[in-house]
């Protein structure tokens, strides 16, 4: 799979991955796209969004506690263990699009969450914030202020958190070789980080079984999916 650039990839010291929905699709998660995109005929981008949650809040909660019990109950795959496990052999980070936790829950220690997590609850106007894993009692749920509690997710239309995206832009300009893998690199500013890459002279690899809006830019596309192709990506590193 990887034969064409194997010396590239073998030498490279700093690896930065980007990831997405996909990654987690063989965890049982679904992802964005076609029928998945989907929740009760409700349109996923629609929902993620702050209009949306101040129109009908009781929906809003009902489609995010349907997601927190599938994702608390879900476990990472062969992909997110592949990725943990080549932190022994190379300095790896994780700009991951994905809000479900599943990379640091295989083991990664260097996770930036550009869209925040479904497990960190915080309140629509007072400073609380928390990580919450029990299931919710009333939906939606009251802070102690009195006012709604929210997922601490970035909606559409919201800034990324300016401390995560400042250093996943460091992180991206600095590293020699970038995997995106699992995601459709549609939502922006996410998806200009392999352009960072790029302007560093980093391999790009992307790992999709579909064409992404990037596929012309990579120095190598793998059309499968993460669980079956990145155990066989570090194994390089392992020199097995
Ligand atoms: C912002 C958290 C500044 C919540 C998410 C018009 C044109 C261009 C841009 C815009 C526009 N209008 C608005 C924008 C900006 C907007 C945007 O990009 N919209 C898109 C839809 C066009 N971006 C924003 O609003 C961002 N903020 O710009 O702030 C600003 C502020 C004010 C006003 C203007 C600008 C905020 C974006 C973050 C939104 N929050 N998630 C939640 O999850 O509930 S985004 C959410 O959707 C995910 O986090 C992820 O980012 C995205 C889905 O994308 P993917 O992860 O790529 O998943 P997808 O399903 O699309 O694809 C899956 C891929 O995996 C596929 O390619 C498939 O082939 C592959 N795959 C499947 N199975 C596998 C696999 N690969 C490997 N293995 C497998 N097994
Ligand atoms: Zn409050």
């Amino acid at each position: 799979m990887f034969d064409i650039i194997k010396d590239q990839i073998g030498n490279a010291k700093k690896i930065i991955f980007v990831t997405g929905a996909g990654i987690s699709q063989e965890s049982g998660i679904p992802t964005f796209r076609g029928k998945d995109g989907l929740w009760r005929n409700y349109d996923a981008m629609k929902l993620a969004t702050i209009d949306a949650f101040y129109e009908n809040p009781k929906l809003v909660w009902e489609w995010y506690n349907e997601r927190r019990r599938n994702i608390f109950a879900a476990q990472p795959n062969e992909g997110h263990n592949a990725i943990a496990e080549l932190e022994k052999y190379a300095k790896v980070v994780v700009l991951t699009q994905n809000i479900d936790g599943l990379h640091q829950k295989a083991g990664s220690t260097e996770v930036l969450e550009l869209h925040g997590s479904i497990i960190k609850i915080k309140c629509s106007v007072c400073n609380f914030r928390d990580e919450i894993l029990t299931e919710f009692s009333e939906i939606p749920p009251l802070c102690n202020c009195g006012n709604i509690l929210r997922p601490d997710v970035v909606w559409f239309g919201e800034s990324l958190p300016h401390d995560v995206w400042q250093k996943a832009v460091i992180s991206a300009s600095e590293g020699d070789l970038m995997v995106i893998v699992g995601t459709s690199l549609v939502v922006s500013p996410a998806n200009i980080l392999p352009i960072y890459a790029k302007q560093n002279d980093a391999v790009l690899i992307e790992i999709n079984p579909e064409k992404t809006e990037m596929s012309s830019e990579m120095d190598l596309t793998i059309r499968s999916t993460s669980a079956l192709t990145l155990p066989e990506f570090i194994s390089i590193f392992k020199g097995v």
